[in-house]
């Protein structure tokens, strides 16, 4: 594989901060944000804190309508355009407006997610998501990524024992390697705005890091 073009992130241009976690399946993205919140109001931030797909009423209907496993097979497409159907009204609804005011955004996944499941996972061209980002997302991209990073197998094996599958959750073990693969692939094009945690340390550890990830973050945007 040739070697990954880099791209810069340009900051939003709104006085608040935007900042998302990802992760494949079973990372811990649940169990960090609540550390990732308790910094913020250490610092006296104010934030929200939302997730994706959903985050308004609307998109959350949504994020049902993605997540039940039904008969009727879902067309790529489909599932693409309803993520990105979900993401213009929690950009519109709940994103924008917050940035706008000052306040920050935790957002639980956002169109790295894309990327990582509908592109890697479901092996669409990024050339489609890019067009759709541009159009949806255009220039609210997060400022700052944590990325948690665990191989495929212990993140599969901590998310077991969780209850009932979702339709994402019974895919096969080459498609979260794929997941894997792509937001690994994307923390290396954007150095800048993602940090790779490596998330299959005990929970102390990855907690270190990621106060450590966030202490230089702040030192940067404070300069
Ligand atoms: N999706 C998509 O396809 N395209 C998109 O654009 C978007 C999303 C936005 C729902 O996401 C699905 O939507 C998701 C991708 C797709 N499907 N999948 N898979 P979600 O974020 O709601 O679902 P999730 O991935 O299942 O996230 P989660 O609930 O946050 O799970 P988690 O990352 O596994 O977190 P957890 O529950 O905190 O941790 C799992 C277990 O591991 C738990 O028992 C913890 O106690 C344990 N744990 C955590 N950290 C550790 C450490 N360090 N050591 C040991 N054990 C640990």
């Amino acid at each position: 594989m040739s070697a990954p073009e880099k791209t810069e992130n340009a900051p939003n241009a709104f006085p608040g901060k935007f900042i998302s976690v990802e992760g494949s399946e079973g990372v811990g993205k649940t169990t960090n944000l609540q550390f990732v919140q308790n910094y913020l109001k250490s610092r006296n931030i104010a934030f929200i804190l939302t997730r994706e797909p959903g985050g308004t009423p609307l998109a959350e209907e949504l994020r049902n309508l993605l997540l039940t496993h039904r008969e009727e097979p879902v067309s790529e497409d489909c599932e693409l355009l309803l993520m990105f159907a979900a993401r213009a009204q929690h950009l519109q609804q709940v994103i924008r407006p917050a940035l706008s005011e000052g306040t920050w955004v935790l957002s639980d996944r956002f169109t790295d997610a894309t990327y990582a499941y509908q592109g890697g996972g479901r092996s669409l061209s990024s050339e489609k998501i890019a067009n759709l980002e541009k159009l949806v997302v255009a220039s609210t991209k997060p400022d700052l990524t944590l990325l948690l990073d665990v191989p495929v197998e212990v993140g599969i094996d901590r998310a077991k024992g969780r209850g009932a599958l979702d339709r994402f959750e019974q895919e096969q073990l080459d498609f979260f390697e794929r997941v894997r693969r792509t937001y690994l692939l994307r923390a290396e094009q954007e150095p800048s705005r993602f940090r790779v945690i490596d998330a299959e340390q005990p929970l102390v550890e990855v907690q270190q890091q990621i106060q450590q990830a966030l202490d230089l973050w702040f030192e940067q945007i404070q300069r």
